[in-house]
């Protein structure tokens, strides 16, 4: 076993408080498309066409179009062992919150409860008119699915480019990167911010910050310990 992961493991388990902070890579062994890099969302679609208010107001057909393929592929995926590891590491103790920028819902799926959704969920609609929220439990059929309160658009309940954060999401993410000794960064980037921030402010309050990545990140630089390789073999070699 490689050492920065023996190290890494030793300081999960002796740490007080330990959070994970995942993005796009911890779902990419489920067949999920990460955003940037070879084969990312962003390489075949342009973000400003889709994941902003304006593309919506433009063209919410097409926008639908691609968050309709994204809830198949999700909704046919499986938690990977990256995934479940968290989940157990969670089950034992260790692990006490994850601060997830992901909308895939994979985390609870494998069973992790204090999960933190910064960028909202694709199983959540939201309509534009009153502001209601729906759960989603299988991927929309409509073309333009409508709000049975007020016949109101309904939009994907995600955060795009230009948004706010939800207000008390981002307040429940940041007192945890307060409390935080240990902060596990998986599979990130650490380019999209303000979510970015979360190991920073960890990091400022004296956490230890370990990050998992098959490639270096933004994040790399604050890192104590970097370990490049897969969240799904990774993980579970931190678990025992
Ligand atoms: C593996 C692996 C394996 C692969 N194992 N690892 C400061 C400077 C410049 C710009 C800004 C700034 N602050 C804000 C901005 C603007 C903008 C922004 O950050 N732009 C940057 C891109 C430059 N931010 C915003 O617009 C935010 N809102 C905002 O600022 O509001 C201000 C405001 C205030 C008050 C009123 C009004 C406005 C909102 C950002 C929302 C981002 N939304 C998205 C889409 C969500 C919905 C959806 O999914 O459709 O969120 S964009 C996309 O990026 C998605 C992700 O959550 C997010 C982060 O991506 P992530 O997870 O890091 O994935 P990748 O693909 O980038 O990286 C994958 C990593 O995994 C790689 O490192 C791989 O190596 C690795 N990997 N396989 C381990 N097996
Ligand atoms: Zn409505």
């Amino acid at each position: 076993m490689d050492v920065a992961v023996l190290k890494a493991a030793e300081l999960v388990h002796k740490s007080a408080f330990c959070i994970a902070f995942t993005g796009a890579g911890i779902s990419a062994e489920s067949g999920v498309p990460t955003f940037r890099g070879a084969g990312g969302l962003w390489e075949r679609y342009k973000p400003e066409e889709l994941a902003t208010p304006e593309a919506f107001e433009r063209n919410p057909e097409l926008v639908w179009r691609w968050y309709r393929w994204r809830q198949e592929l999700v909704y046919n995926a499986k938690p990977n062992p990256g995934h479940l590891a968290l989940a157990e590491l969670e089950n034992l103790g260790v692990i006490k919150a994850i601060i997830t920028q992901n909308v895939d819902g994979l985390h609870q799926r494998a069973g992790s409860k204090n999960v933190v959704e910064l960028h909202g969920s694709l199983w959540r609609a939201r309509c534009v008119k009153c502001g209601l929220t729906y759960r989603l439990e299988r991927p929309v059929e409509e073309i333009l699915p409508r709000c049975p309160n007020c016949g109101g658009l309904l939009r994907p309940d995600v955060v795009w480019f230009g948004e706010p954060l939800p207000q008390d999401v981002w307040n429940k993410a940041v007192e945890l990167a307060h409390k935080s000794d240990v902060v596990l960064v998986i599979g990130t980037s650490g380019v999209v911010y303000p979510a970015a921030y979360i190991p920073h402010i960890a990091k400022r309050n004296g956490a230890l910050v370990i990050e998992i990545n098959t490639e270096e990140s933004a994040i790399t630089p604050i890192a104590d310990i970097f370990i490049k390789g897969r969240a799904g073999v990774v993980l579970p070699a931190l678990v025992r």
